[in-house]
C-alpha cells in the first residue's frame, strides 16, 4: 500500500513540472494586429481592440496570442520593418495599452507571443542614422559596402532582394551601398557585429521582463551573408528558374541564407529566455521557409537547445486535392525528421500566404482544423481560420502589401498580394463586420462577411466555429498531449488519427475526415486502438451526427466532407475510483 501511495504522489509531481512546459501541447493563435480589432475607429486595428477581444480569445481555448509586430515603424511593410524594437507604434497605442494588454490577458490565462524581427530595421531608425554617420559602435550595425570598382552606381553583388530588384540601395549619406534583403526600407542588421547581437538580446530581455511568454523570429534564415576575405560580396548563380532578372527566384541563393552562423545566435536567444523560464518555459518559433534538415538544426545541435521551427509543410505540400495518403506521408516527413525529446507544431496558415479555406477549400476547413488540433505538438492557427475566412477580392487601387505594388501590374499583381489573407476579422454582419465603426477601414472587408462571421456562427447549431471550439477542448487531455500518435488512410478520401493515452484511465481521442463529395462507411476495428463504442465529442458543418451521440465502430457513417472527433463513450470509472483510494488512504494515515 505504501509503495501504491508513492507512485500516485510521484506521478502528480511529474504532471506539476510539465504544465510549466505549457507549449508542450498547447494552441497559439496568430493575431495581425492592423486587422483584429479597431478601438478608436481609425479603420486600423489595435492594441485596445485586442484588448476587448481577449475573452473571445479565452472562451475558444487559445494559450497563447502570437501579436505580428506591433512597433514604432513607417509601415513600408506593414510593421516589419521596425523603427524602435521596444516602442509601440502609434496607430496601434501606447506601451501603457501593451502593459493593459499584457495585464488583462495574464488575468484571463491568456499567454502573450511577440514576433521578432531580427533580420532589419526600418531606416528610419536611429541606429540606422548613427550608422550612415559612422558613430562609434553603431557604424557595423548593419551590412554596408562599396559599389563595385567602387562606383555609386554599380551593386556591391548581384543579389536580389525578396520583394524583387537590387537588394542593395545606395546611400548618399555614408556614401556606400548597404544590404534589404526585403524592402528598400528594411536595411539588413549585421550580426557580425558583437554589438549589435549583444543590444537584440536586450531588446528579448525588454520584454521577458515584461512577462511576454515567448517569441515568434521573423525571417531567421536570412540574418547572415557570405563576405569573402576583402570585404567584397560573392555573386550568386543563375536558378534556371525563371528568366525574369528582377525576380528573387532568378538567382540560387547560396550566400543569402541558411548560412551555420545563423544556429549559434538562435542557441544564444535560448540561454537569454532560459534567464527568464524559472516560472514558465518560454517558446520561440522561427519562421524558415527552406530545406526540411535545415529547419531542424534549430531545434537545437545536441550540446545546444534552440528553437521550435515552424513547420510549413501543410501550406507548401498540401492542397485542396490531397488525399489521405498524402497527409500521412506530410505528418511522417517531419515527424520522422524531429530530433528525440523536441515539440511539433502544424501551420495551416499565417498573413503571407493564401487562407486556408481558400487554398483547401470551404468544405476542408474542418478536416485542417482538426488535423492540425489533435496531432502532438502545438497548433498555430491564424486568426479566422476558426470561421472559415476565405481570402478577399482586393482591386489594384486598394492594394497595399509592397510585395504586390512593386511588380507595378495592374492586372497580374494579384499573383504576389498579400493583401487578401490579411483583411479585417468578421465580428458580425454589421458594418465593416464589425471590425471598426469608422468609415472605411485601411483594407476592404471581404465581401463574404455577412455569412462568414463569429455571431453567425456561435449562434448556429454547427459551424466551423463550434468545431474548432470543440476539438481545442480535447488540447490538454492526456491522450493529445502525450498520447501515441496513429495515422490510417482507409481510402483515398478517409483519413483516420488515433491518440491513445498512456494510462487505460484516460480517454482515447479518435479523429476521422471524409475528404471525398459522397458519402462513406467505415469498419474502424480495423484501424489499431479505436475503443469499441464511440461518443462524438466534436461534429463538422457537413455531419450529422450531434456532440454526445454514440456510434459502434465497426461502422462508422461520414457524410461528404464530414470531419468529427470522438472520445470512448463508455464512462471511465477508474480514475475517480482511485481518486477515492487515494483520498481514504491519506485519511487513514491522518489519523
Ligand atoms: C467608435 O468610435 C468612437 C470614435 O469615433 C470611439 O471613441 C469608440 O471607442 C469606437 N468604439 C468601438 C467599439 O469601436
Ligand atoms: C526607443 O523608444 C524608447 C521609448 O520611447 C526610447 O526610450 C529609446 O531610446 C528608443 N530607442 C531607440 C534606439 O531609438
Ligand atoms: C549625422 O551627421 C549629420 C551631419 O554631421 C548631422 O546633421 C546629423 O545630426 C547626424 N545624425 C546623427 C543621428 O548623429
Ligand atoms: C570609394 O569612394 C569613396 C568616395 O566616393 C572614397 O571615400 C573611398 O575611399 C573609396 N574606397 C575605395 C576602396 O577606393
Ligand atoms: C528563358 O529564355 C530562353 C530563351 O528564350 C528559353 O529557352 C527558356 O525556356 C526560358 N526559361 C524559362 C525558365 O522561362
Ligand atoms: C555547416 O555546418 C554543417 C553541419 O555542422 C557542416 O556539415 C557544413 O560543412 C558547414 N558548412 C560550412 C560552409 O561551414
Ligand atoms: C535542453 O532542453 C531539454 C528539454 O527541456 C532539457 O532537458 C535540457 O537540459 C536542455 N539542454 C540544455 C543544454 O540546456
Ligand atoms: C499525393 O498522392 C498522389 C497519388 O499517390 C501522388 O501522385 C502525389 O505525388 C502525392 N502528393 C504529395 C504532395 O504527396
Ligand atoms: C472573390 O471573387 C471570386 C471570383 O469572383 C469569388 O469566387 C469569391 O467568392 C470572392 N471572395 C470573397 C471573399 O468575396
Ligand atoms: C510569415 C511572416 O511573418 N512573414 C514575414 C517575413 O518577413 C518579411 C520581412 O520582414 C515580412 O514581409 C513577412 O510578412
Ligand atoms: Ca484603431
Ligand atoms: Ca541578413
Amino acid at each position: 500500500m505504501w509503495v501504491f501511495t508513492l507512485l500516485l504522489v510521484a506521478a502528480t509531481a511529474a504532471s506539476v513540472s510539465c504544465q510549466d512546459m505549457w507549449w508542450k501541447s498547447a494552441v497559439v493563435y496568430q493575431i495581425y494586429p492592423r486587422s483584429f480589432m479597431d478601438s478608436n475607429g481609425d479603420g486600423i486595428g489595435d492594441l485596445n481592440g485586442i484588448k476587448m477581444k481577449l475573452p473571445y480569445l479565452k472562451e475558444l481555448g487559445v494559450d497563447a496570442i502570437w501579436l505580428s509586430p506591433i512597433y514604432q515603424s513607417p509601415m513600408k511593410d506593414f510593421g516589419y520593418d521596425i523603427t524602435n524594437y521596444t516602442a509601440i507604434a502609434d496607430e496601434y497605442g501606447t506601451m501603457d495599452d501593451f502593459d493593459a494588454l499584457m495585464a488583462e490577458a495574464k488575468r484571463l490565462g491568456v499567454r502573450i507571443v511577440l514576433d521578432y524581427v531580427p533580420n532589419h530595421t526600418s531606416p528610419e531608425s536611429t541606429w540606422f542614422k548613427l550608422s550612415q554617420n559612422r558613430t562609434g559602435k553603431y557604424t557595423d550595425y548593419y551590412v554596408w559596402a562599396d559599389g563595385k570598382n567602387n562606383d555609386s552606381t554599380t551593386p556591391p553583388s548581384n543579389w536580389i532582394s525578396v520583394f524583387r530588384n537590387s537588394a542593395w540601395q545606395y546611400d548618399d549619406t555614408r556614401k556606400q551601398f548597404y544590404l534589404h534583403q526585403f524592402v528598400i526600407g528594411q536595411p539588413d542588421l549585421n550580426y557580425r557585429s558583437s554589438y549589435l547581437r549583444e543590444e537584440m538580446k536586450e531588446v528579448l530581455r525588454f520584454w521577458l521582463s515584461k512577462g511576454v511568454s515567448g517569441f515568434r523570429v521573423d525571417a531567421v534564415n536570412m540574418m547572415y551573408e557570405v563576405v569573402n576575405a576583402d570585404g567584397t560580396y560573392p555573386d550568386e548563380p543563375l536558378s534556371g528558374n525563371t528568366n525574369d532578372t528582377a525576380s528573387y527566384d532568378y538567382l540560387n541563393h547560396l550566400y543569402t541564407k541558411d548560412q551555420n552562423d545563423t544556429y549559434t545566435v538562435v542557441y544564444d536567444w535560448r540561454d537569454v529566455l532560459e534567464e527568464f523560464g524559472k516560472d514558465e518555459s518560454k517558446i520561440m518559433m522561427t519562421e524558415a521557409y527552406t530545406d526540411i534538415d535545415l529547419m531542424m538544426r534549430y531545434y537545437g545541435n545536441g550540446v545546444r537547445n534552440g528553437s521550435m521551427p515552424f513547420n510549413f509543410i501543410f501550406l507548401g505540400e498540401l492542397s485542396g486535392t490531397s488525399t489521405a495518403r498524402n497527409m500521412t506521408t506530410v505528418i511522417d516527413k517531419w515527424i520522422d525528421k524531429m530530433p528525440a525529446n523536441t515539440v511539433a507544431n502544424w501551420v495551416n496558415g499565417n498573413h503571407d500566404n493564401s487562407r486556408m479555406a481558400t487554398r483547401h477549400g470551404v468544405n476542408r476547413v474542418d478536416a485542417m482544423n482538426m488535423l492540425a488540433l489533435i496531432l502532438p505538438g502545438v497548433t498555430i492557427t491564424y486568426q479566422g481560420e476558426e470561421l472559415g475566412m476565405t481570402d478577399g477580392n482586393i482591386s489594384w487601387a486598394d492594394t497595399v502589401d509592397p510585395q504586390a505594388c512593386n511588380t507595378l501590374d495592374p492586372v497580374n499583381y494579384w499573383k504576389s498580394s498579400r493583401d487578401p489573407a490579411r483583411t479585417p476579422f468578421h465580428w458580425d454582419a454589421t458594418k465593416n463586420a464589425g471590425f471598426s465603426n469608422g468609415s472605411s477601414t485601411w483594407l476592404p472587408v471581404a465581401s463574404n462577411y455577412q455569412t462568414v462571421n463569429v455571431a453567425v456562427e456561435k449562434a448556429a447549431a454547427r459551424s466551423h466555429y463550434k468545431f474548432y471550439k470543440d476539438v481545442v477542448a480535447l488540447k490538454h487531455t492526456a491522450a493529445v498531449t502525450s498520447g501515441s500518435l496513429g495515422k490510417t488512410a482507409l481510402s483515398d478520401n478517409v483519413l483516420v488519427v488515433t491518440r491513445v493515452p498512456s494510462s487505460a484511465s484516460e480517454k482515447t481521442v479518435v479523429g476521422i475526415m471524409n475528404l471525398g463529395s459522397s458519402s462513406e462507411t467505415v469498419d474502424l476495428s480495423k484501424v489499431a486502438g479505436v475503443p469499441q463504442t464511440l461518443k462524438v465529442v466534436a461534429s463538422g458543418v457537413a455531419c450529422t451526427l450531434n456532440n454526445d451521440d454514440t456510434v459502434q465502430r465497426n461502422s462508422v457513417t461520414l457524410p461528404p466532407y464530414c470531419a468529427m472527433t470522438f472520445q470512448n463513450a463508455a464512462a471511465t470509472i477508474v480514475a475517480p475510483f482511485l481518486l477515492l483510494i487515494f483520498t481514504s488512504l491519506i485519511q487513514l494515515w491522518r489519523q
